[in-house]
């Protein structure tokens, strides 16, 4: 059976969203990065990096990094169709899911709710913490114009969506506004019952 390292409330809960949506069977560890668990050493032989997610599969293989997560489980575990056939479609979904984690999450996010990763001194702290709204207000923005432009088929779940949904509900925990058609499409995520799993222990955190 998979096992997902994972953390209430951490992105690690966009690959319990996509493992439900998928039906896949699988089993969560919990990592609590709030005691600082993902620098011990026994998580460390699982990822060395010392972040969740991490997929330990059925041979004992670990994948890391959410994107190579999510897109393997669309590709292994998906419906037929799921995954897109032409090299252009799985480019555009790749640019999509690289741009949510890589920038709304890494630089937007993780500057506005953690600049304390990076500097001690509250001014700096303050510059970073406006640099990561602008970053995430942005990115939304950005996401929200090309909208009309991506393939949508209501009920299949891809990576995107997995990404998308763990940045909604920051986005929402954060009292952040998100443009038109990402609003509607947040309450359409949240709505799934795999949100209601994924969101599990959320709010001790
Ligand atoms: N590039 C990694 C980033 C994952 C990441 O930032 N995980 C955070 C939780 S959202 C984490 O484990 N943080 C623990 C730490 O940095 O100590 C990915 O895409 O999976």
């Amino acid at each position: 059976m998979l096992t997902l390292f994972h953390a209430p409330g951490a992105c690690s809960m966009g690959i319990v969203f996509l493992l439900e949506e998928l039906g896949v069977d699988y089993q969560l560890a919990p990592v609590d990065l709030r005691t600082g668990a993902q620098h011990a050493p026994e998580f460390r032989q699982t990822n060395p990096k010392g972040k969740v997610p991490a997929l330990r599969l059925d041979d004992g293989a670990v994948l890391t990094e959410f994107q190579a997560i999510a897109c393997w489980l669309c590709r292994s575990h998906g419906a037929p169709g799921l995954w897109p056939e032409s090299a252009m479609a799985e480019a555009r979904l790749l640019e999509r899911l690289d741009f949510i984690v890589g920038s709304i999450h890494a630089r937007g996010f993780t500057f506005l709710a953690m600049p304390q990763k990076f500097t001690a001194d509250p001014g700096a702290q303050d510059a970073l913490r406006a640099l990561g709204r602008r970053e995430i207000e942005t990115g939304f923005a950005t996401l929200a114009a090309q909208w009309e432009a991506v393939p949508r088929t209501p009920d299949r779940i891809g990576p995107d969506d997995a990404a998308l949904f763990y940045v909604f509900v920051w986005a929402r925990a954060l009292g952040l506004a998100l443009p038109g058609p990402l609003a509607a499409h947040a309450d359409a995520l949240l709505a799934r019952p795999a949100a209601r799993v994924a969101m599990q222990g959320l709010a001790d955190h």
